[in-house]
Protein backbone atom coordinates (compact mmCIF):
# COMPACT_ATOMS: atom_id res chain seq x y z
CA UNK A 1 0.00 0.00 0.00
CA UNK A 2 3.07 1.91 -0.09
CA UNK A 3 4.79 3.45 -2.92
CA UNK A 4 7.64 4.05 -1.22
CA UNK A 5 8.02 2.23 1.83
CA UNK A 6 11.30 3.69 2.88
CA UNK A 7 10.20 7.04 3.12
CA UNK A 8 9.15 8.14 6.25
CA UNK A 9 6.68 11.50 6.92
CA UNK A 10 7.34 12.90 10.21
CA UNK A 11 4.97 14.75 12.00
CA UNK A 12 5.22 16.13 15.38
CA UNK A 13 2.50 17.84 17.23
CA UNK A 14 3.11 19.53 20.17
CA UNK A 15 -1.00 20.01 21.27
CA UNK A 16 -2.20 19.28 24.49
CA UNK A 17 -5.18 21.24 24.02
CA UNK A 18 -7.61 17.67 24.14
CA UNK A 19 -6.95 17.26 27.76
CA UNK A 20 -6.06 19.20 31.14
CA UNK A 21 -2.72 18.23 31.92
CA UNK A 22 0.08 20.39 30.64
CA UNK A 23 2.87 19.05 29.30
CA UNK A 24 2.34 16.71 26.64
CA UNK A 25 3.19 18.99 24.08
CA UNK A 26 6.64 18.28 24.83
CA UNK A 27 6.88 14.81 23.85
CA UNK A 28 7.67 15.22 20.33
CA UNK A 29 10.87 17.25 20.93
CA UNK A 30 11.74 14.76 24.55
CA UNK A 31 11.42 11.73 22.06
CA UNK A 32 13.25 13.07 18.92
CA UNK A 33 16.13 14.44 21.50
CA UNK A 34 15.88 10.72 22.74
CA UNK A 35 17.28 9.94 19.04
CA UNK A 36 13.83 8.17 17.97
CA UNK A 37 14.69 9.63 14.33
CA UNK A 38 17.96 9.39 14.26
CA UNK A 39 17.61 5.92 15.08
CA UNK A 40 15.12 5.43 12.05
CA UNK A 41 17.11 7.26 9.54
CA UNK A 42 20.31 5.47 10.93
CA UNK A 43 19.64 1.71 12.22
CA UNK A 44 16.52 1.16 9.70
CA UNK A 45 17.58 3.27 6.63
CA UNK A 46 14.66 5.66 6.51
CA UNK A 47 14.75 8.50 4.83
CA UNK A 48 12.97 10.95 6.62
CA UNK A 49 10.62 13.88 5.48
CA UNK A 50 8.49 16.26 7.35
CA UNK A 51 9.00 17.66 10.65
CA UNK A 52 13.10 17.09 12.29
CA UNK A 53 11.95 19.12 14.84
CA UNK A 54 8.76 20.93 16.36
CA UNK A 55 6.89 23.91 15.02
CA UNK A 56 3.86 24.82 17.05
CA UNK A 57 0.71 23.49 15.82
CA UNK A 58 -0.44 26.03 18.71
CA UNK A 59 -0.01 28.89 16.27
CA UNK A 60 -3.13 27.32 14.37
CA UNK A 61 -4.96 28.23 17.59
CA UNK A 62 -7.55 30.66 16.54
CA UNK A 63 -6.10 33.70 18.12
CA UNK A 64 -8.31 36.62 19.95
CA UNK A 65 -11.87 34.58 20.22
CA UNK A 66 -12.74 33.08 23.13
CA UNK A 67 -13.00 29.46 22.90
CA UNK A 68 -15.88 28.25 25.21
CA UNK A 69 -17.54 24.47 25.90
CA UNK A 70 -19.68 23.23 23.16
CA UNK A 71 -21.65 20.38 24.41
CA UNK A 72 -19.87 20.07 26.78
CA UNK A 73 -16.51 19.56 25.24
CA UNK A 74 -13.59 21.69 26.35
CA UNK A 75 -11.45 24.05 23.43
CA UNK A 76 -13.75 22.57 20.79
CA UNK A 77 -12.31 25.25 18.42
CA UNK A 78 -8.95 25.05 19.45
CA UNK A 79 -8.83 20.90 18.66
CA UNK A 80 -10.89 21.49 15.40
CA UNK A 81 -8.48 24.14 13.92
CA UNK A 82 -5.53 21.94 15.16
CA UNK A 83 -6.64 18.95 13.49
CA UNK A 84 -7.95 20.42 10.44
CA UNK A 85 -4.47 21.35 9.45
CA UNK A 86 -2.77 18.35 11.06
CA UNK A 87 -4.95 16.42 8.63
CA UNK A 88 -3.99 18.52 5.69
CA UNK A 89 -0.35 17.75 6.52
CA UNK A 90 -0.53 14.14 7.17
CA UNK A 91 -3.05 14.08 3.81
CA UNK A 92 -0.05 15.50 2.18
CA UNK A 93 2.89 13.45 2.98
CA UNK A 94 0.56 10.37 2.51
CA UNK A 95 -0.38 11.23 -0.95
CA UNK A 96 3.36 10.83 -1.66
CA UNK A 97 3.10 7.09 -1.01
CA UNK A 98 4.74 7.52 1.86
CA UNK A 99 4.66 6.08 5.41
CA UNK A 100 3.27 8.85 8.07
CA UNK A 101 4.70 8.93 11.82
CA UNK A 102 3.09 11.14 13.81
CA UNK A 103 4.19 12.02 17.43
CA UNK A 104 1.68 13.72 19.44
CA UNK A 105 0.78 15.51 21.57
CA UNK A 106 -2.82 14.28 23.43
CA UNK A 107 -5.35 11.49 21.29
CA UNK A 108 -6.97 14.38 19.71
CA UNK A 109 -4.82 14.55 17.61
CA UNK A 110 -5.64 11.18 16.35
CA UNK A 111 -8.83 12.92 14.40
CA UNK A 112 -6.58 14.75 12.62
CA UNK A 113 -3.91 11.67 11.11
CA UNK A 114 -6.46 9.13 11.15
CA UNK A 115 -8.82 11.33 8.93
CA UNK A 116 -6.12 12.83 6.61
CA UNK A 117 -4.98 8.89 5.92
CA UNK A 118 -8.49 8.04 5.38
CA UNK A 119 -8.93 10.53 2.27
CA UNK A 120 -5.24 9.73 1.14
CA UNK A 121 -6.08 6.19 0.85
CA UNK A 122 -9.20 6.75 -0.99
CA UNK A 123 -7.61 9.00 -3.52
CA UNK A 124 -4.71 6.71 -4.28
CA UNK A 125 -6.29 3.09 -4.18
CA UNK A 126 -9.78 3.71 -5.91
CA UNK A 127 -12.17 4.20 -2.63
CA UNK A 128 -10.36 1.90 -0.53
CA UNK A 129 -11.22 1.82 3.39
CA UNK A 130 -8.48 1.92 6.06
CA UNK A 131 -8.86 0.01 9.10
CA UNK A 132 -7.64 1.08 12.17
CA UNK A 133 -5.60 -0.64 15.41
CA UNK A 134 -6.53 1.27 18.87
CA UNK A 135 -4.11 0.41 21.11
CA UNK A 136 -5.07 2.48 24.58
CA UNK A 137 -6.51 1.99 28.30
CA UNK A 138 -9.38 3.76 27.14
CA UNK A 139 -11.54 3.54 24.00
CA UNK A 140 -11.65 7.00 23.35
CA UNK A 141 -15.42 6.48 22.03
CA UNK A 142 -17.17 9.22 23.85
CA UNK A 143 -19.74 11.50 22.04
CA UNK A 144 -19.61 15.03 23.61
CA UNK A 145 -23.07 13.98 25.63
CA UNK A 146 -21.53 10.41 26.79
CA UNK A 147 -18.48 12.11 28.04
CA UNK A 148 -18.25 13.13 32.11
CA UNK A 149 -15.00 14.67 31.36
CA UNK A 150 -15.57 17.08 28.15
CA UNK A 151 -11.76 16.22 27.00
CA UNK A 152 -11.50 15.80 23.27
CA UNK A 153 -9.17 13.28 23.76
CA UNK A 154 -11.62 10.51 25.11
CA UNK A 155 -14.18 11.65 21.67
CA UNK A 156 -11.55 11.16 18.55
CA UNK A 157 -13.28 7.61 17.32
CA UNK A 158 -16.35 9.23 17.99
CA UNK A 159 -16.21 11.88 15.32
CA UNK A 160 -13.37 9.43 13.36
CA UNK A 161 -16.56 7.02 12.80
CA UNK A 162 -19.62 9.56 11.92
CA UNK A 163 -20.90 8.55 15.62
CA UNK A 164 -20.69 12.22 16.87
CA UNK A 165 -21.10 15.08 14.94
CA UNK A 166 -21.75 18.92 15.11
CA UNK A 167 -23.65 21.22 12.91
CA UNK A 168 -20.47 23.71 13.37
CA UNK A 169 -18.53 24.38 10.33
CA UNK A 170 -15.91 25.83 12.87
CA UNK A 171 -16.05 22.68 15.47
CA UNK A 172 -15.36 19.82 12.98
CA UNK A 173 -17.61 20.31 10.41
CA UNK A 174 -14.61 20.13 8.24
CA UNK A 175 -15.13 16.53 8.62
CA UNK A 176 -16.48 14.99 5.09
CA UNK A 177 -17.08 11.42 4.49
CA UNK A 178 -13.86 10.86 2.89
CA UNK A 179 -12.69 11.58 5.96
CA UNK A 180 -14.04 8.91 8.17
CA UNK A 181 -13.59 5.16 9.05
CA UNK A 182 -15.54 2.13 9.37
CA UNK A 183 -17.07 1.07 12.64
CA UNK A 184 -16.38 -2.65 11.19
CA UNK A 185 -12.49 -1.97 10.16
CA UNK A 186 -11.86 -0.64 13.58
CA UNK A 187 -10.02 -3.11 16.41
CA UNK A 188 -8.61 -2.07 20.07
CA UNK A 189 -6.27 -3.92 21.86
CA UNK A 190 -5.34 -2.93 25.80
CA UNK A 191 -9.00 -1.46 26.86
CA UNK A 192 -9.20 -1.19 30.46
CA UNK A 193 -11.10 1.50 31.58
CA UNK A 194 -13.91 2.30 29.40
CA UNK A 195 -16.97 4.40 30.66
CA UNK A 196 -20.44 3.38 30.39
CA UNK A 197 -21.79 5.13 27.68
CA UNK A 198 -18.69 3.67 25.52
CA UNK A 199 -19.53 0.30 26.44
CA UNK A 200 -23.00 0.81 25.23
CA UNK A 201 -21.48 2.47 21.72
CA UNK A 202 -19.12 -0.92 21.66
CA UNK A 203 -21.92 -3.05 21.81
CA UNK A 204 -24.51 -1.45 20.12
CA UNK A 205 -22.23 -1.02 17.40
CA UNK A 206 -20.28 -4.60 17.01
CA UNK A 207 -16.98 -2.87 17.17
CA UNK A 208 -14.27 -5.76 17.73
CA UNK A 209 -12.36 -4.84 21.10
CA UNK A 210 -9.60 -6.85 22.83
CA UNK A 211 -9.25 -5.89 26.85
CA UNK A 212 -6.94 -6.87 28.95
CA UNK A 213 -9.07 -9.44 30.18
CA UNK A 214 -8.85 -11.30 26.86
CA UNK A 215 -5.14 -10.65 26.49
CA UNK A 216 -5.24 -12.22 29.85
CA UNK A 217 -7.37 -15.33 28.50
CA UNK A 218 -5.91 -16.01 24.81
CA UNK A 219 -2.18 -14.36 25.62
CA UNK A 220 -1.35 -11.53 22.93
CA UNK A 221 0.18 -13.83 20.71
CA UNK A 222 -2.98 -15.31 19.69
CA UNK A 223 -4.87 -11.85 20.51
CA UNK A 224 -2.67 -10.62 17.11
CA UNK A 225 -3.62 -13.42 15.26
CA UNK A 226 -7.39 -12.45 15.85
CA UNK A 227 -7.68 -8.77 15.83
CA UNK A 228 -5.65 -8.66 12.21
CA UNK A 229 -8.17 -11.76 10.52
CA UNK A 230 -10.81 -9.27 11.41
CA UNK A 231 -8.97 -6.67 9.53
CA UNK A 232 -7.77 -9.00 6.92
CA UNK A 233 -4.84 -8.98 4.59
CA UNK A 234 -6.28 -6.42 1.87
CA UNK A 235 -6.82 -3.43 3.76
CA UNK A 236 -3.96 -0.66 4.88
CA UNK A 237 -3.77 -0.44 8.61
CA UNK A 238 -3.30 2.78 10.54
CA UNK A 239 -1.93 2.14 13.84
CA UNK A 240 -2.87 4.95 16.72
CA UNK A 241 -1.37 3.91 19.72
CA UNK A 242 -1.32 5.80 23.14
CA UNK A 243 1.12 5.05 25.66
CA UNK A 244 -1.36 4.37 28.61
CA UNK A 245 -1.57 1.37 27.27
CA UNK A 246 1.03 0.03 28.81
CA UNK A 247 1.54 0.01 32.53
CA UNK A 248 2.37 2.09 34.44
CA UNK A 249 5.25 0.43 35.22
CA UNK A 250 7.11 0.94 31.93
CA UNK A 251 5.02 4.42 31.00
CA UNK A 252 4.30 6.26 34.06
CA UNK A 253 4.63 9.68 32.75
CA UNK A 254 1.11 9.76 31.29
CA UNK A 255 -2.13 11.91 31.83
CA UNK A 256 -4.52 9.18 32.93
CA UNK A 257 -2.27 5.99 33.63
CA UNK A 258 -4.44 3.10 34.67
CA UNK A 259 -2.76 -0.10 35.93
CA UNK A 260 -3.12 -3.37 35.03
CA UNK A 261 -1.93 -2.66 31.54
CA UNK A 262 0.61 -3.82 28.98
CA UNK A 263 3.84 -4.65 29.56
CA UNK A 264 6.35 -2.96 27.12
CA UNK A 265 7.26 -6.37 25.13
CA UNK A 266 3.50 -6.83 25.01
CA UNK A 267 3.58 -3.39 23.11
CA UNK A 268 6.48 -4.29 21.01
CA UNK A 269 4.87 -7.27 20.03
CA UNK A 270 1.79 -5.67 19.00
CA UNK A 271 3.84 -3.26 16.83
CA UNK A 272 5.99 -5.79 15.59
CA UNK A 273 3.15 -8.10 14.41
CA UNK A 274 1.09 -5.16 12.45
CA UNK A 275 4.51 -4.31 11.09
CA UNK A 276 4.88 -7.65 9.90
CA UNK A 277 1.84 -7.59 7.97
CA UNK A 278 3.00 -5.19 5.39
CA UNK A 279 -0.09 -3.41 5.80
CA UNK A 280 1.18 -0.83 8.25
CA UNK A 281 0.61 2.69 6.72
CA UNK A 282 0.97 5.12 9.53
CA UNK A 283 1.51 5.57 13.53
CA UNK A 284 0.55 7.99 15.79
CA UNK A 285 2.60 7.77 19.35
CA UNK A 286 0.35 9.88 21.47
CA UNK A 287 -0.14 10.59 25.23
CA UNK A 288 3.81 10.79 26.23
CA UNK A 289 3.59 13.74 29.31
CA UNK A 290 7.27 14.28 30.43
CA UNK A 291 6.24 16.76 33.09
CA UNK A 292 4.15 13.71 35.06
CA UNK A 293 6.00 11.57 37.40
CA UNK A 294 9.39 12.89 36.48
CA UNK A 295 11.40 10.16 37.69
CA UNK A 296 9.76 7.89 34.93
CA UNK A 297 9.75 10.16 32.37
CA UNK A 298 12.87 9.01 30.55
CA UNK A 299 11.70 5.50 30.79
CA UNK A 300 8.30 6.14 29.36
CA UNK A 301 10.47 8.35 26.83
CA UNK A 302 12.40 4.52 26.13
CA UNK A 303 9.14 2.58 26.11
CA UNK A 304 7.63 5.20 23.47
CA UNK A 305 11.02 4.99 20.82
CA UNK A 306 10.53 0.94 21.28
CA UNK A 307 6.91 1.28 20.68
CA UNK A 308 7.80 3.25 17.33
CA UNK A 309 10.71 1.00 16.61
CA UNK A 310 9.09 -2.33 16.55
CA UNK A 311 6.27 -0.57 14.03
CA UNK A 312 8.82 0.79 12.02
CA UNK A 313 10.26 -3.29 11.37
CA UNK A 314 13.20 -3.32 13.88
CA UNK A 315 13.67 -6.92 14.91
CA UNK A 316 15.33 -8.68 17.98
CA UNK A 317 17.78 -10.93 15.69
N1 LIG B 1 -12.92 8.06 29.20
C1 LIG B 1 -12.49 9.22 29.94
C2 LIG B 1 -11.03 9.11 30.35
C3 LIG B 1 -10.02 9.12 29.29
C4 LIG B 1 -10.14 8.92 27.96
N2 LIG B 1 -8.91 9.00 27.43
C5 LIG B 1 -8.08 9.22 28.36
N3 LIG B 1 -8.72 9.32 29.51
N4 LIG B 1 -6.74 9.32 28.24
C6 LIG B 1 -12.79 10.50 29.16
O1 LIG B 1 -12.36 11.56 29.60
O2 LIG B 1 -13.48 10.45 28.13
MN1 LIG C 1 -6.17 7.47 23.97
MN1 LIG D 1 -5.64 6.29 26.97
Amino acid sequence: FLTRPSELGVVAVDFSGGQCKPGVDAAPNALISAGLLEQLRHDLGYDLHGDSDVHSYNDFIPKGVPDPDYRGMKNPLSVSAVTETLSSRVYAQAKQGRFVLTLGGDHSIAIGTISGMAKAIRERLAGKDIAVVWVDAHADINTPETSDSGNIHGMPVAFLTGLAKTDRKDIFGWLHTDHLISVNKLVYIGLRDVDRGEKQILRENGIRAFSMHDIDRHGIGRVMEMALAHIGSDTPIHLSFDVDALDPQWAPSTGTPVRGGLTLREGDYIAECVHETGQLIAMDLVEVNPSLEEKGASETIRAGCSLVRCALGDTLL
